[in-house]
């Protein structure tokens, strides 16, 4: 599976998104996992995107062919990905806050609640907090999850937060938050009520949060 893996890194860099979906069709074919193909290829292929942009080795025009390379091959594995219950296990307004354009984690994170049976309201990108307060009223959610990935976004958390206790619906409203800069420590300062460190950490955590307001 190796030689998988390096072919997934390989597109994604090069912004082949016919090549990768070719050979992404052909692992499942064989047999492959949705989430090996994830966890061992596309993710780790973001992270040398990462580095590479890091090192000037990649410019923004690249590095934006590997994001939308990246999503094709998202869209691909997501009917692949485990199926969740038929009945909605809880609704979630989901968005990268305000100022934050990056949106390959938070698609990730909708896509696994979507899968794990929630109803999910993405809200995209840049996300201003009364968008995401509005989103909450209109469709009676339980959790809000937010995204940031630049150090100089995470405040819009906490402004979304306290945005949500003005409107009178911090007891009511589950807030969890997620992106590279972001850690649990950061959640406790802002008084958020989790940290996700991926996707399927904000499934758990919903579910968990979903729980302890039904009870
Ligand atoms: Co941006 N960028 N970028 N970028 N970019 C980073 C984040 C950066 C670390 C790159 C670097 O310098 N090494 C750096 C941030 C530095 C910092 O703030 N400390 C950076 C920068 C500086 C910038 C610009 C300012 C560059 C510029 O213009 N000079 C600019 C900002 C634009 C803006 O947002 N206003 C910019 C632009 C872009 C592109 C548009 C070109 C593109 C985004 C395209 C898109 O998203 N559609 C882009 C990309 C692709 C990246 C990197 C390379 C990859 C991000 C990514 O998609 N990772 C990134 C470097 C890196 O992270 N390695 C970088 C894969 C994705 C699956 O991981 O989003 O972390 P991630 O999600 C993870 C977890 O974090 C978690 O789950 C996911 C895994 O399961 N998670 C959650 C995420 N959200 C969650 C929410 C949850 C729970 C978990 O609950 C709700």
């Amino acid at each position: 599976m190796a030689d998988i893996h390096d072919k997934i890194q390989q597109f994604v860099i090069s912004g082949d998104s016919s090549m990768l979906n070719t050979v992404m069709q052909m692992a499942l074919d064989a047999g492959g996992q949705a989430s090996d193909l994830l966890n061992n290829g596309l993710l780790p292929a973001m992270d040398l995107v990462g580095q590479k942009m890091k090192t000037g080795d990649m410019f923004i025009p690249e590095v934006l062919m590997a994001a939308r390379t990246m999503q094709s091959g998202l869209e691909l594995l997501t009917p692949h990905m485990e199926g969740g219950d038929s009945m909605s296990a809880g609704t979630c307004v989901v968005g990268t806050v305000e100022g934050d354009l990056h949106d390959i984690g938070k698609n990730l994170v909708s896509m696994m609640l979507s899968g794990a049976g929630f109803k999910v309201i993405d809200l995209g990108v840049d996300v201003k907090a009364p968008d995401f307060v509005k989103a909450v009223q209109e469709n009676d959610a339980q959790i809000i999850g937010m995204s940031s990935l630049l150090t100089t976004t995470m405040v819009k958390m906490e402004e979304t937060i306290k945005c949500v206790a003005e409107a009178g619906m911090r007891e009511r409203v589950k807030v969890i938050i997620g992106g590279a800069p972001v850690t649990q420590q950061y959640a406790d300062t802002i008084g958020a009520d989790g940290y996700a460190f991926n996707a399927p950490d904000a499934v758990q955590k919903a579910k968990e949060l979903v729980a302890a307001v039904a009870a």
